[in-house]
Order: structure tokens, then C-alpha cells, then sequence
């Protein structure tokens, strides 16, 4: 029986049913084996898939036909020599030299290191913010993140291999949410075969109806499932399940400096697994905006930004004992070799 407290909150969960909430641990009736059965989650899904193409649609003229095309037939975008080479290297630098207050966060065998480029940051970086700013970046994410809102950013530097482990949670294929979403890397250093490429699924962002049939299956038990973040949301698959899906082959992307690899991350992906230690810079963007909504209108900056979202967090691990193993680490630019203790 659910306890009195989840009565109480049965409107705050009932409302959450509109927005972004992907949670079938937390929300008792995103998590319900009844209401999953009878198909709640595949009918959010297949809703904001809708209105994401449709908000997409009206995004289109954002970029060039062949990219457009390109990326609804993949899910994914992988574009070399992003930046002419004088603009990229003055971003390189900027980014490389800087020295500043860092997150950390050590998971199986790698150390992820973030460090926002928020306006605190952004304003002491000239040749980034125009970059990351302007209109070719910005069309990007607004057209694959189906919404008019500037992505949040960050240095994003992953050293793979830091201790003898097994590979991090997101070097197991899965997908972020139900509805289309933006990520992005532009990446600083080349990142060759053997290291911890992004992989991604192809077609994986529009879903065949065998995938459609195995998410409900997955959704009817995903609140007590033992993998966390499946109960979470981001739902976890076995390789060999992909192909009985009817997908083709993961591709991993090996690329040279200087090229933004962008998709669609409600299709299946995952970090690719690194041979040895290796380690992986780029600035790293994503959006998140309300699923259902049928306009890409111009969404409101949460104020404070992902500096107060951190703090909340922090407070509430202080609060539970029970954080999520992120940490202020101190100074730290994004080069600097990790220190695992
Ligand atoms: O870092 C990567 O290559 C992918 C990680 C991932 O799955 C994610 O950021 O959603
Ligand atoms: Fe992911």
C-alpha cells in the first residue's frame, strides 16, 4: 500500500505527467506496472515524438537540406572542420588555458571532468562566446533539440582508464530520455578507434515498432528494475537486443580535432569503450525543453543556471548522506591530470 505521503503528492505527480518527468522510481504514476501496461509511457512517448517532428518542422529552415536530411535519417550529426582554423584555434587556446573552479566526478574507470562555460566563465573567453553564441551553433541544437533554447555549456574532459574498473554507466547502451533532445561535443583533441568515442545507433531517434514494443515491456516493471538508471528513465539495452530490434550497427566515432559531433539522444547511444587510458576534451551542450509542446517558442533560462541547480543538489546530498558522486574539486583547468585517491 502506497504510504500517505505519496497520496499528498499525487497532484505534483499527476502534473509532471506534462512535462519532461522520466522517472518511473520516482513518480509512482510514470512507474505504475498498470498504467504502463496499459500503454502510459509508449503514449508520452508517441506523443512527443509528434510534437518534437513537428516543432522540428517549423525549425527546418535552420539548416542546410543535406545536414537536415543527413540527420533525420541517422539521429546524429558528425561534422569535421567545424570552425574555420584560425577561429578554432583561438577557442582552443582560451579554453585550454583556463583555470577554474571544477566538478569531478570518478565512475567505473573514468574521471569526468565539467567545468560550465556559463556567463561567469563565457565573459573572460571573447573567440568561445562568439563560437558558441552565434547563430551556426545555435541553429544546431535548436533544430535537433527541437526547441528554441540556448543549450547549456561546458569544458567537458573524460579520462578514461584512471583506475582498473569497469567502464562508467554511460558506456552502456541507452537512451537519455523518451522525447528528442540535444546533445553535443566539439571536440578539441582528436579522438582515435581505440579510445572512448561517442557511438550512436543510426535511425535509433525514430523508434521501429519492435523498439516501441520492447520500451512498454521495459516500462511496465522500470520502476523496481535493477538497473538504476533504467528506473531513472534513461533505459538501458543489451547489444544483442539492438539487432533483434532491427537496427544496424553501432557506429563509433573516431574524429579529428575541430569536429562537432551532435545528435539526438533519445535514440540509443553510448560511450565507447577505451583500450587504455585515454582522455577526451571537448565543449559539451545540451537542451532540454517541455516534450508535448507543439511551438518551439523561446524558452525561459532557469535563473542562476546550472550553478544553482548544483548547489540544490549539493544540499540535498548533504541533507540524505546520499549524493550523486558529483563534487566541487577545486581549481583545475581542463588538461590537468586526474587525482584519484
Ligand atoms: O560521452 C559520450 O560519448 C556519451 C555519454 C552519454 O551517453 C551522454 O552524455 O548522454
Ligand atoms: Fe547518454
Amino acid at each position: 500500500m502506497a504510504n500517505p505521503l505519496t497520496w499528498l503528492l499525487a497532484p505534483v505527480h499527476l502534473l509532471a505527467l506534462l512535462g519532461p518527468a522520466k522517472s518511473f522510481r520516482d513518480n509512482p504514476v510514470l512507474g505504475s506496472p498498470g498504467l504502463n501496461r496499459a500503454g502510459l509511457h509508449i503514449l508520452r512517448k508517441r506523443f512527443a515524438l509528434r510534437s518534437g517532428a513537428r516543432r522540428r518542422a517549423s525549425l527546418s529552415h535552420l539548416l542546410p537540406r543535406p545536414e537536415r536530411e543527413a540527420f533525420e535519417r541517422d539521429g546524429f550529426l558528425v561534422l569535421p572542420d567545424f570552425l574555420p582554423p584560425a577561429e578554432f584555434a583561438a577557442l582552443k587556446a582560451e579554453i585550454l588555458n583556463l583555470s577554474t573552479a571544477a566538478r569531478e566526478f570518478v565512475d567505473g574507470y573514468t574521471m569526468t571532468r565539467l567545468i560550465p562555460l556559463d556567463e561567469t566563465n563565457l565573459r573572460h573567453l571573447p573567440a568561445s562566446r562568439r563560437v558558441l553564441l552565434g547563430s551556426r551553433y545555435q541553429a544546431l541544437h535548436a533544430f535537433i533539440g527541437s526547441h528554441r533554447q540556448r543549450p547549456h555549456l561546458f569544458v567537458q574532459s573524460i579520462f578514461s582508464g584512471v583506475r582498473a574498473a569497469p567502464v562508467d554507466v554511460q558506456s552502456h547502451f541507452h537512451v537519455d530520455t523518451f522525447h528528442p533532445t540535444v546533445k553535443s561535443w566539439l571536440f578539441l583533441n582528436e579522438v582515435a578507434p581505440g579510445e572512448a568515442g561517442f557511438t550512436y545507433v543510426p535511425g535509433s531517434h525514430c523508434p521501429t515498432r519492435r523498439h516501441l514494443a520492447w520500451e512498454r515491456r521495459v516500462s511496465i516493471t522500470a520502476a523496481r528494475h535493477n538497473d538504476r538508471l533504467t528506473g531513472e528513465g534513461s533505459l538501458r539495452i543489451e547489444p544483442e537486443m539492438l539487432n533483434r530490434l532491427g537496427y544496424p550497427a553501432p557506429r563509433k566515432l573516431s574524429v579529428a580535432a575541430n569536429t562537432l559531433v551532435i545528435a539526438d539522444t533519445s535514440g540509443f547511444h553510448r560511450r565507447g569503450i577505451s583500450e587504455g587510458a585515454a582522455s577526451r576534451i571537448a565543449i559539451w551542450a545540451y537542451a532540454r525543453g517541455n516534450p508535448f509542446l507543439p511551438w518551439a517558442i523561446p524558452t525561459l533560462r532557469i535563473p542562476g543556471g546550472v550553478r544553482a541547480f548544483w548547489a540544490a543538489q549539493d544540499a540535498l546530498a548533504r541533507l540524505t548522506g546520499r549524493g550523486n558522486g558529483w563534487r566541487w574539486a577545486g581549481v583545475r583547468s581542463p588538461a590537468t591530470a586526474p587525482a584519484i585517491d
